[in-house]
């Protein structure tokens, strides 16, 4: 039966505000610029480089025993699609930027096979960004960037790198993978900052 259509937690789509030109989906598309890395969590490995050269790494199992968080939150797809209510386990970047010495404004995210995105070191405090490793209670799966990946909803999902595996800290701004190629060096979708210049 259909009844359940259109019905998402405890919220109707109906009354859901979604950014402008998003529409709601509710499967989870995969989105990747190039092959699945299978990545072995225990060689798996986290690196934070600060603008002075100084490097703070974690392993696998440094990353679980730090406190963890649960976010639900909505995610926006520049290729236009939303998914509400999404539920991962991570912890906060507040958690790893606070064993780090830094004043670096930007940050620049490497991903296992060379993506990179760019994004204010801002974005990254308060609650607002997290390297998750899983996704509605199961290990995050490689396709959509397990063991570990960024998250930050609150901009679209391309700054979301998958395969994490580091965060340069940048006096700087410097454009990521998509950045270079013309999307929008910010990406706020409540703006619809899709395209540089937008
Ligand atoms: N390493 C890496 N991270 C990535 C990408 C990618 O190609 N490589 N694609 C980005 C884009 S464009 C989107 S929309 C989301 C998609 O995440 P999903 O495949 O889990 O839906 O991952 C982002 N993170
Ligand atoms: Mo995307």
């Amino acid at each position: 039966m259909a009844i359940t259509r259109g019905f998402r937690g405890r919220r109707l789509d109906a009354d859901v505000e979604l950014p402008p030109g998003q529409y709601l989906t509710q499967d989870f598309p995969v989105l990747s610029a190039g092959p699945t890395p299978r990545i072995d969590r225990d060689s798996w490995e986290f690196t934070i480089t600060t603008e002075a050269g100084a490097t703070h790494s974690w392993a696998w199992q440094q990353l679980l025993a730090l406190p963890q968080d649960k976010p639900t939150v909505d995610i926006h797809c520049v290729t236009k699609w939303s998914k509400l209510g999404t539920a991962w386990q991570g912890v906060s970047l507040d958690v790893l930027l606070e064993q780090v010495e830094s004043t670096a404004d930007y940050a620049l995210v490497h991903s296992h096979g060379g993506y990179t995105t760019n994004l204010p070191v801002q974005d990254l405090l308060d609650g607002q960004a997290w390297l998750v490793h899983q996704y509605d209670g199961e290990d995050l799966p490689p396709e959509h960037g397990g063991p570990v990946r960024l998250l930050v909803p609150h901009l679209y999902l391309w700054k979301s790198a998958k395969w994490v595996n580091g965060i340069q800290l940048l006096e700087q701004d410097e454009p990521g993978f998509w950045e270079t190629l013309g999307y929008h060096e910010y990406g706020d979708p409540w703006r619809e900052q899709r395209y540089a210049g937008d």
